[in-house]
């Protein structure tokens, strides 16, 4: 399992991350030649070229990197065009041959796998809507103020995935009895609030990895978002992608999986990624991590302070349903009265499960009116709740969406 990539698809690679343009700006004429040595050494040189960001993202933070887009850029398409980036820490230096992907732990037979290994395996898509535990969170108000990234409704993302499946590579390596989670290492560097450095990491329970009653596992390694190779910051070249769970447990820069009895003791798994109300030691150590999202919409258009003209106002956005299995989006209503009367908005995408839907709406509007609210409501019935209890750490916002309008003078 140790073959070398071929050319075709190095420069398949070199297309995908515009290392092309890189190495002919920097190198000159010696591009040609640069292109025809070793992959090692143009791998080597792309990985540490800073990787560029999509120009459409707003930046919180650079360093780590952390951005989203623009509401307006998430009312369509239905395949998100603008790609939220959360991470922690650095991107790992990748180095395409060396790549070594690791199955470990409560196994019949520990195995690796190169890149090449794992394109030769089945291939499988999935279309999943990935969304920060701490979107949103800027919205979120009480007790204290709450420190981390301060999100807007814009760290989420419906992507079409494509990769193999992690079930696939479990077989392979054989569950050993007594087994009951999976963890993902990833190969990037994070300081934690007591400076020490770890890779990102976390795990899912074994019955979300491996098929159960005839119902096969969503979980996908991914190598491809929306037809084109991940980029260094969506966590090229593999990362995990677990459907209807938090972006958290979608680790990005896949080293290394361990099948064992417990959940990972990874920081991001056994400490962050909590809803807790103090964050002492105590209260977090007893609180279960997060795994599912909740129901939750967004209004995505108007922008907030538009002035009311007309009877009726536009509105669009998207609406995400829990992520639980087999669970979609029913309706989408919206109000312009504070939540007195609804009415119901348009889905204009297909409503699926563990995948946003799109909705729009005209919505009557009186003279005075001072917001436009939205909600959306789950196949079992569940209504996304009018407020979300304050949290320590902000996560899981999921109450009515709120736009200010400015009332006709
Ligand atoms: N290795 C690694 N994986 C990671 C993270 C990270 O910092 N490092 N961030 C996680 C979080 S909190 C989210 S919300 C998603 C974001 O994925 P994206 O940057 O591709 O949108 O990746 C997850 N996987
Ligand atoms: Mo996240």
């Amino acid at each position: 399992m140790t073959s070398q990539p071929s050319v075709p698809f190095e420069a398949r690679l070199a297309a995908a991350h515009g290392r092309r343009r890189f190495l002919e700006q920097s190198a000159g004429t010696a591009a040609a030649a640069f292109f025809a040595s070793t992959l090692t050494a143009v791998d080597r040189v792309w990985a540490q070229q800073p990787a560029p960001i999509d120009p459409k993202l707003v930046v919180h933070t650079r360093d780590p990197l952390n951005a989203e887009p623009p509401l307006a850029d998430l009312e369509s398409p239905w395949l998100t065009q603008h790609v939220y980036i959360r991470s922690h820490g650095t991107p790992p230096k990748i180095v395409v041959p060396q790549y070594r992907l690791f199955v470990e732990g409560m196994v019949e037979r520990a195995v690796s796998f190169g890149l090449d290994d794992l394109r030769a395996l089945p291939d499988h898509a999935i279309t999943a809507t990935l969304t920060c535990a701490g979107n949103r969170r800027s919205e979120m108000k009480g007790e204290k103020p709450i420190p981390g990234v301060p999100w807007g409704a814009g760290a989420v993302a419906n992507v079409r995935w494509h990769g193999v499946r992690l079930s696939n590579l479990l077989h392979r390596a054989g569950i050993k009895e007594g087994a009951k989670h999976v963890w993902f290492e990833s190969l990037d560097s994070c300081k934690l609030p007591d400076g020490k450095l770890v890779p990102f990491g976390g795990s899912i329970p074994l019955d979300k990895a491996i098929e159960s009653r005839d119902v096969q596992s969503p979980v996908l390694l991914a190598f491809a978002m929306n037809e084109k190779e991940l980029t260094l910051n969506h966590g090229f070249p593999v990362r995990v992608v677990v459907p209807g769970y938090i972006g958290a447990r979608s680790v990005k820069w896949l080293g290394k999986i361990v099948v064992s009895d417990r959940p990972s003791p990874n920081y991001y798994m056994a400490d962050a990624y909590k809803v807790v109300k103090t964050g002492d030691h105590e209260e977090v150590e007893k609180a279960n991590p997060i795994l599912e999202y909740p129901v939750n919409a967004a209004i995505c258009q108007p922008a907030p302070g538009i002035a009311v003209a007309g009877s009726t106002i536009k509105a669009k956005g998207y609406a995400l349903p829990p992520g639980k299995s087999g669970v979609t989006i029913d309706r989408v209503e919206l109000s312009s009265d504070g939540g007195r009367t609804w009415m119901k908005a348009k889905l204009t995408s297909p409503q699926r499960e563990y995948c946003w839907t799109h909705w729009e709406a005209d919505v009557p509007t009186s003279a005075t009116a001072a917001s436009l609210i939205v909600r959306a409501v789950d196949s079992r019935g569940e209504a996304q709740p009018e407020t979300t209890e304050w949290n320590a750490k902000g996560y899981l916002y999921n109450a009515w969406h709120r736009v200010a309008l400015k009332p006709k003078a």
